[in-house]
């Protein structure tokens, strides 16, 4: 049993790096991926990030930011926070009513199977789109929520950094975030999965793109 599976997300409404992201996805040939969420806010193209992750057609779960997005009711126009490039009101005021509706039907989780081994995706901590994964989070903990999914790897966003860890037998996967990397790198991240005779492989990714600096939050 083999696959191989492209790990994406906290794009962030930046479709250039969206864009420069799934080209070296493609030419790795990878054609399967599952997004980590985090698709719109704060980047200037909510609009085009939602129309590319949906065509194509990969699991994505719900981010944080995608959820204030999709509770609609934008600020009216002409307040300084609807004017703010990137802001929830902004961000809103660029979608079509399917856009939002679309966001608010993504899962909060997503749980596949690659080569045989168990995939489960979720934004934060499952159960919690906005709670913290990082290295910091207790082996432990991890290693119970793991079990708990019968994850054989469980696959966050939202912190942005590019993380690999183990708990036990399971793999924890950060792909780094497309639209706001690190203030020290702001170049898009992104990772695959490879499965083979041996087990779950991931390989983390920077792209080479020359993109704005992240704006932080
Ligand atoms: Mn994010």
């Amino acid at each position: 049993m083999s696959g191989r599976l492209a790990l994406i997300g906290d794009i962030h409404g930046r479709h250039d790096a969206l864009t420069a992201v799934l080209e070296a996805v493609r030419e790795r040939g990878i054609t399967r991926g599952v997004c980590t969420g985090d698709v719109v806010m704060r980047g200037p193209d909510p609009a085009a990030c939602i129309a590319t992750v949906r065509e194509l057609g990969w699991p994505t779960v719900m981010g944080n930011t995608d959820q204030k997005v999709a509770r609609g009711a934008p600020r009216p126009a002409g307040h300084p926070a609807s004017d703010r490039v990137g802001s929830r009101s902004w961000t809103i005021r660029r979608l079509t009513t399917g856009d939002i509706a679309w966001l608010q039907r993504l899962p909060r989780r997503v749980e596949l199977t690659v080569g045989g081994v168990r995939v489960v995706v979720s934004h934060g901590q499952p159960g919690d789109l906005s709670v913290i994964v990082d290295e910091d989070t207790p082996a432990d903990g991890l290693l119970r929520q793991a079990a708990a999914l019968r994850a054989d790897v469980l696959v966050v966003g939202h912190t942005h950094q590019q993380m690999v860890r183990r708990a036990g037998r399971a793999l924890i996967v950060n792909p780094g975030a497309i639209g706001e990397g690190t203030v020290e790198d702001p170049r898009p991240r992104w990772a695959w999965l490879e499965v083979t005779g041996g087990g779950p492989v991931v390989h983390t990714e920077v792209v080479d793109a020359p993109l704005a600096p992240p704006r932080g939050g």
